[in-house]
């Protein structure tokens, strides 16, 4: 295929000002009348237009209202013969296509008898022929007509300038967006929707109408999303004085979404998994990512829309910033220093179990790619959230205030433009030129050149007789994909020591940045060897590597006031006995000692943690983690350690849960608040470990207790806890639980995703896992064609299952190979991030590595597949 390289970028041969959209919507063959004013780009030598085009049936070319001459090329839309001159001209093309066909779910499409579009990141030129690229601004004009009594709600960008009847039963909608855009934040909607509306006025007095358009079914859905779009818009307004500059504001939901959700301008397109939430079929984790997505998309307002991408490449310009303000806002909402810490906790393991093995993979590339052959897998871990930790150092090294400062000098020069992450990072340093950043602008941005996640090493040294203690500091970087070498990163370390009790040493707190390969801290009238707190907050998104002693790790678990560095000591020292167990040989046994057991114990009944701090200090890595920490792969090793650490937490904390879970498991009425939604989290894990704990012992009062509590619940976290607790622990509850649930929400699409997540993730008994997962491929209710559902199943087996699907037999690769076959031949995105789940196979033991490879072969061999797939199993195979 062919590769798109960032230094081959140049600028656009033309400019399209203004575009004026007709559509005829009907599902079989919609027609779309696109009149476009275009002008030479007087900065670039005079060349043919070359208009981007796919699946598009071509009826008509006029320039200025006349015909004119024009040929397809690879298909592009060529016109040869365009007025000369700097004058704009008018541009007519006349197309059709067909959205009941488009199963790719790029561009125009139905979903439910709903006209729907998806553009991000080139699904316009499946709409009409167009210069797709970010770079091109236009405003747009838009006119939609439809059958009235199938099509009652017309919905675009912008504002609603005019509607009415037509003949024949139709009627019509024209919308006017003041804004320029690039193609990409086009949008349509058009079907029997229904919405909830919300009148509200700005901090600066300005009235604006905010709507969340869903099916009749789902409106009792949508206030969790009203509030947290209230919420969001109130939030950018006082944290960086962005204000909403729409008159009106639209949220859509629907079932039939590739992504998350889309922030187009002003009408904003959803998975249904981001909008819809009740107490009723919705969890907390459900509540949280609503919160936070439908802040993300709004705050892509102003970064992404207002000041958006001059090319893919820099992609992470819009998402890491706007992640990393979703991250703020969500830890803002959240309240409370431990709250807070909370969702840091949750954001780095997402990190650290998703990205950091991307990076170590055969898909690594930087923040910043320099090529891709579809742009399409680069909507990864690594551009959003290594981006969003990229731009939280720059606020580490210039201060929250500063940062404020940088934001507003990036508007100031940048509203309206298409820029590069440069510009940003230039802004941000700009405005804080007596800072770090500044200093060492060009080595910092290094984070966005070079791939692969940097080793810091530390080492420290106590000098009794000098009083001082010495900290050594040593980076590196592994080679990744096309880059061996990798130079030195700026790389911010925040720390602190405490003393061998656990008390906080006044005056040793300090950031320290390393820029070189290797740095030394020195800290003076030590009166003993202190234990230090490193890299606390996270505070760079390293692999940080430490010879602490447990003793000391215990130390910073009690007592640390960096309470991720807390929840970090813990982790550690699971993983240490993790990785000593799956490293000795033979059968596994009790991976766990009395000293661990007891450090857990103190912190299950720790009378002033919260209860969402409990439950993160008391999961023990997971299985990806474990295994990135190997150079060789056992799946079925490492997950037969980790259960057996569960077990042993489980049996050995017995009434340590029992008092856990009485404690916590009544919340009077639900409200989805960090604190309640913590207390939920650890009575959930609670009941899981005594579920697992009377698998062992055959005693039936625990699984009865949680059966019970499956069906009195009053909400789904409460519900779905009790139900996984009896799935995961195998007992023979779980069958007819699982009917019942399946009875009770089978009107619920998202309910029976959960429905067949659940059974996809479960554990992997004497290779029970994939039968099941084939037999829930027949179901009535799977649909391969709806993401979510494919996801849902498929998905959770091959990417959450690791036991699973690593089979000694390779009949989980078969299995995936046959199911990136099936689906690419319909939805190409949806495919390759599934093709993503044998990325580290390199790694595996044998027999597993060579029948992962022969999957990926199988998979490769074929000569129909897409540049999505094409690309993942090349670099793969690579
Ligand atoms: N721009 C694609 C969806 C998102 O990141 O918001
Ligand atoms: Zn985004």
């Amino acid at each position: 295929p062919r590769i798109v390289r960032r230094e081959d970028y140049a600028p656009p041969a033309y400019w399209i000002d203004t575009v004026d959209l007709t559509f005829d919507l009907d599902p079989a063959k919609t027609r779309v009348l696109n009149r476009m004013r275009v002008r030479r780009n007087p900065d670039v030598p005079p060349q043919p237009l070359r208009l981007d085009g796919e699946d598009l049936n071509l009826a008509r070319v006029l320039v200025n209202g006349a015909g004119t001459s024009f040929r397809l090329d690879d298909g592009q839309l060529v016109l040869e013969k365009l007025p000369e001159g700097h004058e704009p001209f008018e541009l007519e093309i006349f197309t059709t296509c067909a959205p009941e066909k488009n199963t790719q779910l790029m561009g125009l499409y139905v979903s439910q008898g709903t006209f729907f579009t998806q553009c991000e990141a080139e699904g316009f030129r499946r709409i009409t022929y167009f210069l797709d690229r970010p770079d091109v601004m236009a405003t747009y004009t838009v006119t939609l007509r439809a059958d009235k009594a199938r099509y009652p709600v017309l919905l675009s960008n912008g504002n609603l300038v005019d509607s009415g009847p037509l003949d024949d039963g139709r009627h019509y909608a024209k919308w006017v967006d003041p804004h320029r855009k690039p193609c990409y934040l086009f949008a349509l909607v058009a079907g029997p929707l229904v919405c909830r509306s919300q009148p509200i006025i700005s901090r600066h007095g300005t009235p604006h109408l905010l709507q969340i358009y869903v099916r009749q079914a789902d409106l009792d859905k949508t206030e969790h999303a009203m509030q947290s779009l209230m919420a969001a818009i109130a939030w950018d307004e006082t944290r960086f004085g962005l204000p909403l500059d729409l008159e009106r504001f639209m949220i859509v939901a629907t079932g039939d979404f590739n992504m998350g959700a889309m922030e187009n301008k002003g009408l904003n397109i959803f998975n249904t998994k981001y909008v819809l939430a009740n107490p009723a079929t919705a969890t907390d984790a459900d509540f949280a990512n609503v919160e936070s997505v439908v802040a993300h998309e709004y705050f892509h307002n102003w970064t992404g829309n207002r000041v958006t991408c001059r090319d893919w490449f820099q992609l992470s310009l819009k998402e890491g910033l706007t992640v990393f303000r979703d991250q703020e806002f969500s830890q803002d909402m959240a309240g409370s220093p431990s709250a807070r810490a909370v969702k840091r906790i949750e954001d780095v393991r997402v990190l650290r179990t998703a990205q950091f093995p991307e990076d170590a993979g055969p898909m690594a590339h930087p923040v910043r790619p320099d090529q891709y052959a579809e742009i399409n897998n680069f909507y990864t871990v690594t551009v959003y959230e290594k981006g969003a930790e990229v731009v939280r150092m720059m606020q580490t090294l210039v201060g929250r205030e500063g940062f404020g400062r940088g934001l507003k000098l990036y508007f100031e020069r940048h509203d309206g433009q298409a820029v590069t992450c440069d510009d940003f990072a230039q802004a941000i340093a700009d405005a804080n030129p007596d800072s770090e950043l500044a200093r060492r602008l060009p080595q910092f941005k290094r984070w966005y050149s070079q791939a692969g996640t940097p080793r810091v090493h530390a080492s420290g040294h106590y000098d009794a007789q000098a009083h001082t203690y010495t900290l050594t500091l040593r980076q590196s970087c592994p080679p990744t994909p096309g880059q061996p070498v990798k130079e030195p990163f700026v790389i911010p370390v925040a720390v602190g020591l405490l003393d061998a009790q656990g008390h906080a040493l006044p005056h040793t707190e300090r950031l320290v940045v390393l820029h070189e390969p290797e740095t030394t801290v020195v800290f003076e009238g030590m009166d003993a060897a202190p234990v230090p707190s490193l890299l606390r907050g996270f505070s760079a998104p390293v692999i940080l590597e430490h010879d602490l002693t447990d003793d000391e790790l215990r130390t910073l678990l009690a007592h640390d006031t960096d309470p991720f560095n807390r929840w970090e000591a813990g982790q550690q020292l699971a993983l240490r006995r993790a990785l000593a167990a799956v490293r000795a040989e033979g059968p596994v046994h009790d991976p766990l000692d009395a000293a661990f057991l007891e450090a857990m114990r103190a912190v299950l009944r720790h009378p002033t943690l919260d209860a969402a701090f409990k439950e993160l200090v008391l999961t023990l890595p997971a299985e990806t983690y474990i295994a990135e920490q190997l150079d060789t792969v056992d799946p079925q090793r490492i997950h037969a350690v980790r259960e057996a650490m569960r077990r042993q937490l489980a049996h050995a904390l017995h009434d340590d849960w029992v008092w856990a879970y009485e404690q916590h498991k009544d919340n009077g009425a639900y409200r989805p608040d960090p604190v309640s939604a913590g207390r939920r989290a650890l009575a959930g894990l609670a009941l899981h470990m005594l579920c697992l704990a009377a698998r062992d012992n055959g005693n039936p009062v625990w699984p009865g207790k949680s059966y019970q509590r499956f069906k009195d619940a009053t909400n789904m976290t409460d519900r779905y806890q009790a139900l996984s607790a009896l799935v995961n622990s195998g007992h023979e509850l779980a069958a007819r639980a699982l009917a019942q649930f399946h009875e009770r929400f089978r009107d619920e699409d998202l309910v029976l995703d959960k429905w067949f997540a659940l059974q996809a993730g479960a554990p992997d008994r004497g290779g029970d896992a994939l039968p099941r997962v084939q037999a829930l491929l027949q179901h009535p209710d799977f649909h391969l064609r709806n993401p979510n559902r494919a996801r849902s199943l498929i998905s959770t087996y091959c990417h959450a299952n690791p036991a699973g699907f690593h089979r000694a037999d390779g009949a989980g690769y078969a299995f995936w190979r046959e199911r990136v076959l099936e689906i690419d031949a319909f939805n190409p995105q949806v495919a390759a991030r599934l093709a993503r789940a044998l990325d580290r196979w390199k790694k595996l033991a044998e027999p597993y590595r060579s029948a992962a490879q022969a999957a990926l072969q199988a998979v490769a061999a074929h000569d129909t597949l897409s540049t999505d797939v094409r690309e993942v199993v090349t670099r793969a195979l690579a």
